[in-house]
């Protein structure tokens, strides 16, 4: 089992698309066990894109992650950080593979609606920055799980 975060950006959410992205992750059997909608500080979106200072688009990336609010969250499941890249496409929407969200519902990749850990490292540390402890909900069993018996 793997943890992987993910945010729905601010493109997503002012173009009413938070269900329909949701439905894509809960679909696939992904376990939501954290989420919350939040207006993203410089400070945060700094920490979050720390990678990318310097690079030409780090400015508009910043000013555009802090225009409106964002849908973090945590997701889990077999291995939840590749599945779920996968899900999203890659980053350029013209280069993303048709079914992904990239492909299906953006057009630009300035403004790519979603963002997803690419890798083990990326993973724990963008959870850690987003969430704190308490708001992680992993007590709970799916439906599937119940029926398991898991
Ligand atoms: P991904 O979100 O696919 O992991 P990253 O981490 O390389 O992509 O880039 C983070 C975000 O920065 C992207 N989602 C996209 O919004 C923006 N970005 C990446 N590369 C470019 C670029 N060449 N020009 C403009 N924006 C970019």
């Amino acid at each position: 089992m793997e943890r992987t975060f993910a945010a729905l950006k601010p493109d997503a959410i002012k173009r009413g698309l938070m269900g329909k992205i949701l439905s894509r992750f809960e679909d696939k059997g992904y376990k939501i066990i954290a989420m919350k909608l939040i207006n993203v500080s410089k400070d945060l979106a700094s920490k979050h894109y720390a990678e990318h200072v310097g690079k030409p688009f780090y400015d508009s990336l910043i000013e555009y992650i802090t225009s409106g609010p964002v849908l973090a969250m945590i997701l889990e499941g077999e291995n939840a950080i590749l599945g779920v890249r996968h899900i999203v496409g890659k980053t350029n929407p013209d280069d993303a593979d048709v079914g992904s969200i990239r492909a299906d519902f953006c057009t630009v990749k300035e403004y790519n609606a979603v963002h997803a850990s690419d890798c083990i490292e990326s993973a724990k540390r963008e959870m850690e920055l987003w969430f704190s402890p308490d708001e992680i909900c992993d007590n709970y069993k799916t439906m599937s799980e119940i029926v398991m018996g898991v």
